[in-house]
Order: C-alpha cells, then structure tokens, then sequence
C-alpha cells in the first residue's frame, strides 16, 4: 500500500521557517534548568559513592542527548565494574539509601523490562530514573549528541519531530508506537542520505571513539568539531527538511523490503538482516536497525494495527505540510 505522489513545489515554503524556528526554541531547557539538572547529579553522586566508592553515575537520554525538552525528567545510569553484580541488590541498596537521605517518592522497580530506582528531589523539583549497568545507552546517548554538533539542523527536525509525535500520540512505545531515540535515529538517517548530504556516517569514518561493551564494540569518529560545516553544501531549511521527512515516511520509504541504518549512512534490506518475518513478537513492519546493538529493531514495538495509525499521522503530517495554510500549527494540534 505504497501511494508515491508526486510532491509539488510549495513556493511558500520559505515562510514557514521562522514558525518552525520559534517552535524549536520554546521548547529547548534554559540553561537554569540544565544548572539544576547537574545539581541533582552532584548530591546523587555524593550518595551513591558512600556505599560504591568506584561506581560512576552517567546521564544518559534526553537530558544528555542534546534532544530534551524542558522539564524533562532525568535518566541516569549507575555504572559498577564488576562482573557478577546482581542488579536487583544494587537497585534495593541504592533505594535504602536515597530514601535516606530526604529524597521523595523512592522507589524500587526490580522487574521492570529496566530496573530502575524512581525517585523526585525535593530541592530541585526534577524526577529522576536510575538504572545500573546500562552502558549501550549511555554510548547510543553520546553518538546522537555527537551528531548534534555537526549540523544545527538536526536538533531542529528531530525537536519538531518529536513535538509532532508527542501531540498526535505516536510517541508511546506501550501502545506500538515509536521511541523518542527511535524518531531522532529517523531524523539522522534522513539527513545522512540528503543531496548533498547534511550529516556524515560517524561509524564509518576513522576510528577515534571505541569501547567494548557486552562483548559488542562500539567505535566511530567522534572528533566532530572537524566537521562543523559538514553539511554546508546543502541550503536546505527547516520547513523544507520537515515536508521532505514528512513525504519521506508518507509516500517514498519502502515498508515492505527496507531497514534504516544509521550505522552504514543509507537504507539495508531486510533479507540480508533476516528481518523478513514475523518471529515472537518482532513484527518488523518498519525496520530501524540500532547503531550498536545491530540485530535489535527498534521498530519491533510496532504491531499490525499501530503500523495503520503510524502510517495514516505519517500521510496526514505530509499533506498538511503540502497544502496547510498554517502547517506549524495544524500538524501539532492534539489527536
Ligand atoms: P524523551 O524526551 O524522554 O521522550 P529520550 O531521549 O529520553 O526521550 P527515550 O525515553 O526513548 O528517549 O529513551 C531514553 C534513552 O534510553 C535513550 C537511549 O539512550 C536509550 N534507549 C531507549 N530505547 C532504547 C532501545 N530500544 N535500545 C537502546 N537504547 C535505548
Ligand atoms: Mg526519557
């Protein structure tokens, strides 16, 4: 059920740059804000090293990733080297502990799909999750800040992105619908494969970054202030970038045969990946392959209805921003 239309040429679309841009900038956290975020991380890391003097605390996700909205809470990840931690342990100690300490509504989530602690500190008025060991995301959380810093246009599409899926509901991985690392790993994908290209592919160039983790490596270059104007060549703007995202996911992306892989900079098939059927509850009905962890699709969430209603916010994104008078508002207004 591929419907390729033909994209006219909106020669308004230039208007439409300053709206987005406005929108972009209400939502990015205030330097305040970021200033109370290490704040926490300071107090917890005054804690934690009490009992685990060689543990480490790391952000990760939004708050770390450059892609967070204000008033966000925080995730964070407590890193203990050694072998044969049991994670539940650590997780019911450290809630001991903050409780302890006057931190609020501590509490211990051991099955989890990730244990984590939750808790909400006082002083500061930020939720936190704290999970232990979870290394994969803290290096997946450094790859997509690194892409952040080559090209601004980046953090625009995938804050608009974000923004769009959070008010039409399809930012909701328990009803079938996609993460928020999964749409920013969409917005790097697209403009790795603009012409000329906006961003390079990190994971392909010198090494200069690589730790090993579960067995896995992860490796890139990540010397990017070497590639500050990357991605000048190409004078595509914001409004521009958002319908061809838009059109991209609506109408030209082939469900059926293609895996997005930021990892190689282009598209795969899912027959070399082997993700051409269904087996358990992995449907691959939109394929997004994770930079690392290689044979984990993080479209998997996505099952046989949610695929219809991602698809139809996808066609509905596209034709609003072809024919809308005021797209930056109609695409945003609640499902
Ligand atoms: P919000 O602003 O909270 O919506 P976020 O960037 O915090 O967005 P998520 O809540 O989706 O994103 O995830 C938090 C981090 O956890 C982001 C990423 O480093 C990691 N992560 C999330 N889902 C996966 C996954 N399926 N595989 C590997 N890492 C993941
Ligand atoms: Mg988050």
């Amino acid at each position: 059920r591929i419907s390729r239309r033909h994209i006219e040429c909106r020669r308004d679309i230039h208007r439409m740059n300053i709206p987005f841009l406005e929108i972009y900038k209400s939502l990015i956290p205030s330097e305040e804000e970021k200033a109370k975020q290490k704040q926490l991380m300071a107090l917890l890391e005054k804690h934690v090293n009490k009992e685990w003097p060689e543990a480490q605390l790391y952000l990760y996700g939004s708050c770390a990733n450059s892609f967070g909205f204000k008033k966000s809470d925080i995730d964070v990840c407590l890193a203990i080297d050694d072998a044969d931690v049991n994670k539940s342990e650590v997780l019911l100690k450290l809630a001991e502990i903050l409780q302890s300490e006057n931190l609020q509504n501590v509490q211990a989530l051991t099955r989890a799909r990730v244990p984590i602690v939750k808790l909400m500190d006082p002083v500061t008025g930020i939720s936190c999750d704290i999970c232990v060991n979870n290394l994969l995301a803290v290096i997946n959380t450094k790859l997509l800040r690194d892409y952040a810093l080559i090209d601004e246009r980046l953090r625009q599409l995938a804050f608009i992105i974000k923004h769009w899926a959070k008010s039409r509901g399809v930012n909701e991985t328990y009803q079938g619908t996609l993460s928020s690392y999964a749409y920013v790993l969409m917005c790097i994908n697209f403009l790795q494969q603009r012409h000329p290209a906006i961003l390079p592919c990190l994971q392909r160039m010198e090494r200069t970054y690589a730790v090993n983790v579960d067995n896995a490596e992860c490796a890139y270059f990540d010397q990017v202030d070497k590639l500050v104007g990357f991605g000048s060549q190409n004078r595509e703007t914001i409004a521009e970038l958002v319908w061809e995202f838009f059109s991209y996911w609506a109408y030209y992306h082939d469900y059926t045969s293609e895996v997005i892989s930021v990892r190689s900079g282009s598209t795969l098939s899912k027959h070399e990946k082997d993700w051409t059927k269904r087996v358990g509850n992995d449907r691959h009905l939109i394929c997004i392959e994770d930079p690392f962890e290689i044979s984990h699709d993080l479209g998997r969430v996505v099952d046989k209805y949610s695929i219809r209603v991602l698809r139809e916010e996808f066609e509905r994104a596209a034709e609003i921003m072809q024919y809308n008078q005021n797209p930056w508002i109609t695409l945003f207004e609640p499902y």
